[in-house]
C-alpha cells in the first residue's frame, strides 16, 4: 500500500536531511509563484503540463525525455504550470526531476507526490516548489485542514484532489486554494472525463477549478472551460510522444 511505502521512504529521508537542514535551502525564503495569478492570466492556456516518466497504470511512458527541455518547451507553449512527479518507485519521478523544472522555469511548479507528512511539505519548499498537493482518498478531514495550513503558512499554493461528492464534500475546507477533480480512479485507474462535467459545480467558487486525468483533445478543454474550470492538468498524452514539447505546441495551436 502506498501510504505504508511513503512512511519507509519518509523515515529513511528524515535520517538522511533533518527538517531544520531542509529550512537552511536556498530555495526556502523565496516567494512562491501565486497558481491564482498564472492560471488566470491572459497570455496562459490554464494546462498544467506534467513530467511523467511512467505510471502504474501504463507502465514505462517515456524514458529518455529531458525534464529541462521538455519543462521549458511546456512553458513555452504557454503552460499556466508545471507538474513534476518526485515519486520514485510508481511514477520513476525523483527530487533532482523537482530541482530541475524549477531552475529552468519562472512559473508556478507542483510537487507532485503523495503527501503523508509535514516533512514532505517542507521538502516541496526547500526544493523549489510552488504548489503542493493533498490527494483525498489517502487523507482524513483533518490532515487536509492541518497540512493545508501548513503549507499556506510557508507561502505555498495548495490542490486538493478528489475523485467523487463524497470526498469532497468530506474533504473541503478553508485551508486550500485549488480543487481537483481526478478523471482517474486511482483504486482502479479507470478514467472517465464525466467525473469532471459531474462535480464542477459541486466546487464553492472561491477555490480554482481544475480537471486531472485523460485529457487528450483540445476540444475537451474548450468543453471543460465552458463548463466552469480554470485548470487542465495533462502528461500522458504529451509524455506518451517522442517530443513533448512538440505534442504541446500542436495542443494548443
Ligand atoms: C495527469 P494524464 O492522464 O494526463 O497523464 O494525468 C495527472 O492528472 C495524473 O498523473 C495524476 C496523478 C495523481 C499522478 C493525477 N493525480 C496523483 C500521481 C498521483
Amino acid at each position: 500500500k502506498i501510504v505504508f511505502r511513503k512512511k519507509q521512504e519518509i523515515a529513511d529521508a528524515k535520517a538522511l536531511i533533518s527538517a531544520q537542514d531542509l529550512e537552511k535551502s536556498v530555495h526556502f525564503n523565496r516567494t512562491p509563484y501565486s497558481f491564482k495569478e498564472f492560471l488566470l492570466a491572459e497570455d496562459r492556456t490554464g494546462i498544467i503540463a506534467e513530467f511523467k516518466r511512467r505510471s502504474p497504470s501504463k507502465g514505462l511512458i517515456n524514458g529518455i525525455a529531458d525534464v529541462a527541455e521538455v519543462t521549458q518547451a511546456y512553458n513555452q507553449a504557454g503552460a499556466s504550470a508545471l507538474s513534476v512527479l518526485t515519486d520514485v518507485d510508481f511514477f520513476g519521478g525523483k527530487t533532482d526531476d523537482l530541482l530541475a523544472a524549477r531552475a529552468a522555469n519562472e512559473i508556478p511548479v507542483l510537487r507532485k507526490d503523495f503527501m503523508i507528512d509535514e516533512y514532505q511539505i517542507l521538502e516541496a519548499k526547500a526544493w523549489g516548489a510552488d504548489i503542493i498537493l493533498l490527494i483525498a482518498a489517502i487523507l482524513t478531514p483533518q490532515q487536509i485542514n492541518d497540512f493545508g495550513k501548513f503549507a499556506q503558512n510557508l507561502g505555498l499554493n495548495v490542490l486538493l484532489e478528489v475523485h467523487n461528492l463524497e470526498e469532497l464534500e468530506r474533504s473541503i475546507c478553508a485551508n486550500i486554494d485549488a480543487i481537483g477533480i481526478n478523471n482517474r480512479n486511482l483504486a482502479d485507474f479507470t478514467v472517465d472525463i464525466q467525473t469532471s462535467f459531474d462535480l464542477v459545480n459541486k466546487i464553492p467558487n472561491e477555490f480554482l477549478k481544475i480537471s486531472e486525468s485523460a485529457i487528450s483533445d483540445p476540444k475537451i478543454i474548450k468543453e471543460l472551460k465552458q463548463a466552469g474550470f480554470d485548470g487542465f492538468l495533462i502528461g500522458e498524452n504529451f509524455m506518451k510522444t517522442e517530443n513533448p514539447g512538440a505534442a504541446i505546441k500542436d495542443f494548443v495551436a
